[in-house]
């Protein structure tokens, strides 16, 4: 059949009413129609689903709208590549923005059905693994919000991240299964399927007018098939679309060769497809350096750029506007072979010559950069690419040429500075660098706070950066504020927007406005009433789940992230530790009550990490029930830590642990989500955190330990840290109670080496750190005795966490790499 011409500007279907009766009644109808269910015998999941169905319908017009606009107007289009989105729950967030939390929850009280209940029942899109995935998710809400023409692209893991369960104090990983009751705010795009290739051969094809063009021939093809959810932005202004790709076989029953009797072959073949988006990679710090994991960077890529080209033909006809027309931005260096893929698309493919190519990439991607640690740093053995993507890795080393010519000539470097912009690493055995490739295929290089920025320019990309010094720049992170402080922490919003009108809910630089009202006591009353009652919930949460009893009136304490020992989790237990034994001397003191909170995810593979959950747990043991401790200290380690419990955790913390060795956390958003609830941060100067304590002013957050350039001075002068050890006899104590197994009884030794690495070369400078810890804390003791001077101090951290949205980082990606307008 010929297809009609499509006209944008036809009318948008009839949105649908939000009245009460209007959504009662169509929970009711989707129940019957769409869910099978007779509302008598109905389910939660049952009444979960024709819900989401019914706000989805409230959002699909402006869907389509959005969409319709910017065919009409043709407006660049912005595509987000990462390999992670941490989504979390999507129900909440979408009533939210389009305003329709008050009318659903009433439709459904008139149903007898609880809102709040099915909220919590929603499962949690955990397609991440954190702080990058967050800020994916976080990101595609301010774009929808700001109304930038975006869209997300992923993969569509059956199996997220997965489910932390406890056995006698140890993780154990079970699998995660979100899709188990289907997902609702799916649409499968049978239509928008691709081929991608693997392996096979290239073959140099002679054209006609004499010019050789390499032609790749891969001997693997499935298919990528698209899944797309709508993302909702501030007030309904705009809604996006994330992608998400799931890979099938291309003949999903490979019937000539079931028919050929080869029924197991048939059956491996279909399974091996799909494997490539069947679960996301645990590990957030560490390559997983298998071949897996490349298939997954390649598969989600080349489905993209096929989109993304096929839509930019459609519309422009021609290639040399990409870079006009479209913005790929690479989320860390899990996409970086898309810059190969382009080429080849261009030069293969459309025939586009190799400078002009060149050209058009470079001004088509942006690449963010998120970690500086060594062993995070993506590469792949030149043989593997070479086998799985041979067209790919001779682009690679036709990029690699012209960059070594060009820094030869242009820069005059060096043979070591030459190696170190190479593509190419030639250490123990040849590995393809996807940071530098990533690198000199993107216009703008950004790092996701001034300071991680900096070091950007005198670590990893040093010799880069002198050879092309216009292409890094900063691009501090954010946080939505509408997850994070309007859907998380209702109370308090309410209790703003009563102070200083609702102006903050659009523009969320206006809390600024609060900061007059930090020393009014009847103020202060009511922010520590909204906090109280916040911590309250989380007091139950913790009795559920731990059976550990805490009050609510006890300092709350909390660390909540992955576990990884630059984080330094084992600082704070040693911390706990210490502090247990001081009020076991000194009875008499008074102490302030403390809990220490904690939850994050362990990598599998990660050792030391999962040590780090047993050790905190054999002291939470130890110090939750010794009589001695008359409550004054709690420990709980909370499971399963993902988006949705820290919307739990978040609003109820008085105090935000961010005590990453100095150098090392890229960013932190964490942070940020703690300072928007009004929690006071204990920290390191370590990623954003130089920029909350600049934000937020010296008095208002609790800044200890070294700085940067310390800890790479202690770091090359291969010193002992016996000393600062020995110089410390509560750290002392603390250290030799752990090792000894006071802490472990049942194996006294659990914990020897872990504290040994302290003794022997404390890379992450815990012991050294310490007493600088430890005075610190006594220093938040004084504050939260006085808690007027506390209030006030909570009351400015909200005030001042406007520059911390993701809508100011949103701007500035607009403004300054995408070239597109913002709201
Ligand atoms: C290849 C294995 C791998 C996987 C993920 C290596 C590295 C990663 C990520 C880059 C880890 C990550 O999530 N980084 C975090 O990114 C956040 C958003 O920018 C920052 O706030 C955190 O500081 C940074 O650790």
């Amino acid at each position: 059949m010929p297809q009609k011409p499509i006209v944008y500007d036809a009318p948008t279907p009839q949105p649908r009413a939000t009245t009460v009766e209007a959504i009662q009644a169509e929970i009711l109808e989707r129940l019957i129609y769409s869910v099978g269910k007779d509302p008598i015998v109905a389910r939660p999941h049952d009444w979960l689903r024709a819900t989401i169905l019914a706000v989805r319908d409230r959002v699909m017009d402006r869907w389509m709208e959005s969409s319709r606009e910017t065919w009409r107007t043709s407006n660049k289009r912005v595509y987000y590549l990462s390999l992670e989105f941490l989504i979390g729950r999507l129900m909440r967030d979408a009533m939210s923005n389009v305003g329709l939390m008050e009318p659903v929850q009433q439709a459904l009280r008139n149903l007898d059905v609880d809102l709040g209940d099915l909220i919590n029942l929603e499962p949690d899109a955990a397609l991440g693994n954190g702080g990058l995935g967050r800020l994916a998710a976080c990101f595609l809400e301010s774009m929808s919000s700001l109304k930038i023409p975006a869209y997300g692209y992923g993969i569509r893991y059956v199996h997220g991240l997965f489910r932390q369960e406890m056995s006698e104090g140890w993780q154990v990983e079970l699998p995660e299964d979100w899709l188990a009751h289907g997902n609702p705010w799916e649409f499968e795009r049978r239509e928008s399927a691709y081929e991608v290739g693997f392996g096979g051969h290239v073959e140099p094809i002679s054209d006609p007018d004499g010019e050789v063009r390499q032609e790749w021939r891969p001997n693997e093809h499935l298919l990528a098939v698209a899944y797309d959810t709508p993302i909702v932005g501030w007030r309904g202004s705009r809604v996006n679309t994330l992608r998400l790709w799931s890979a099938q076989p291309i003949d999903p029953i490979l019937l000539d060769k079931f028919n050929s009797g080869d029924h197991i072959g048939a059956l491996e073949e279909s399974a091996k497809a799909e494997a490539i988006t069947r679960v996301l990679y645990p590990a957030d710090s560490t390559p997983a350096g298998q071949e897996l994991r490349l298939r997954q960077e390649f598969f989600f890529s080349s489905a993209s750029l096929q989109d993304i080209i096929r839509r930019h033909l459609q519309q422009y006809g021609d290639l040399s506007s990409l870079p006009d027309k479209v913005a790929i931005q690479l989320n860390d260096t899990h996409p970086a072979i898309s810059v190969a893929e382009l080429m080849r698309i261009l030069v293969d493919e459309n025939g586009i010559k190799w400078a002009d190519a060149w050209t058009l990439t470079k001004g088509t991607f942006g690449y963010t950069n998120h970690t500086l640690l060594p062993e995070a740093l993506e590469s792949w053995p030149v043989s593997l690419l070479e086998r799985l993507l041979p067209r790919h890795m001779q682009i690679v080393y036709q990029i690699n040429a012209d960059i070594l010519k060009e820094a030869r000539e242009k820069a005059g470097f060096n043979d070591q500075q030459i190696a170190n912009v190479s593509l190419i690493d030639e250490h123990g055995g040849r590995r393809v660098r996807m940071g530098q490739l990533a690198f000199v295929g993107s216009h703008s290089i950004n790092g996701v706070s001034a300071l991680h920025t900096d070091l950007m320019k005198q670590t990893v990309f040093a010799d880069l950066h002198k050879l092309y010094p216009e292409r890094i720049n900063n691009k501090t992170n954010g946080i939505t504020p509408r997850r994070w402080l309007m859907q998380c922490n209702p109370a308090l919003t309410k209790l703003i927007s009563e102070r200083i009108g609702t102006d903050f809910l659009d523009d969320i630089e206006k809390l600024h406005a609060l900061a007059p009202h930090a020393e009014d006591p009847g103020f202060q009353k009511q922010f520590a009433a909204v906090k109280h009652a916040n911590k309250e919930r989380l007091v139950r949460v913790i009795k559920d789940r731990l059976n550990i009893s805490v009050s609510p009136d006890a300092l709350f304490d909390v660390q909540i992230k992955r576990i990884h020992e630059y984080k330094r989790q084992l600082l704070n237990i040693i911390h706990a530790v210490a502090l247990y034994d001081e009020i076991r001397a000194h009875p008499e003191r008074t102490w302030v009550p403390r809990v220490k909170i904690f939850a994050g995810k362990a990598a599998p593979s990660y050792w030391n990490a999962k040590l780090i959950i047993k050790l905190i747990n054999d002291v939470a043991r130890v110090v939750n029930h010794d009589p001695a401790v008359r409550g004054l200290l709690k420990v709980a380690f909370l499971p399963n830590y993902n988006v949705s419990l820290a919307e739990t955790i978040v609003p109820a913390a008085d105090l935000s642990e961010q005590i990453s060795t100095a150098g090392m956390e890229a960013s932190g958003t964490g942070n940020m989500k703690f300072m928007a609830n009004g929690a006071i941060t204990i920290g390191t100067m370590d990623g954003a955190n130089v920029e909350m304590h600049k934000e937020v002013g010296d008095d208002n957050i609790v800044i200890f330990g070294m700085t940067t350039e310390e800890v790479a001075e202690k770091r090359s002068r291969s010193e002992v840290p016996r000393s600062s050890i020995d110089k410390s006899p509560r750290l002392r104590e603390a250290l030799e109670a752990i090792a000894s197994g006071v802490f472990s009884p049942d194996d006294p030794n659990r914990y020897r080496d872990l504290i040994g690495g302290l003794y022997d070369h404390d890379w992450f400078m815990v012991a050294r750190d310490f007493d600088a810890y430890w005075d610190a804390q006594v220093e938040v003791e004084k504050l939260w005795t006085n808690r007027k001077r506390w209030n006030a101090m909570a009351i400015r951290n909200t005030a001042n966490v406007g520059f911390f949205s993701s809508d100011r980082t949103i701007r500035q990606y607009a403004a300054d790499i995408w070239g597109v307008q913002t709201a």
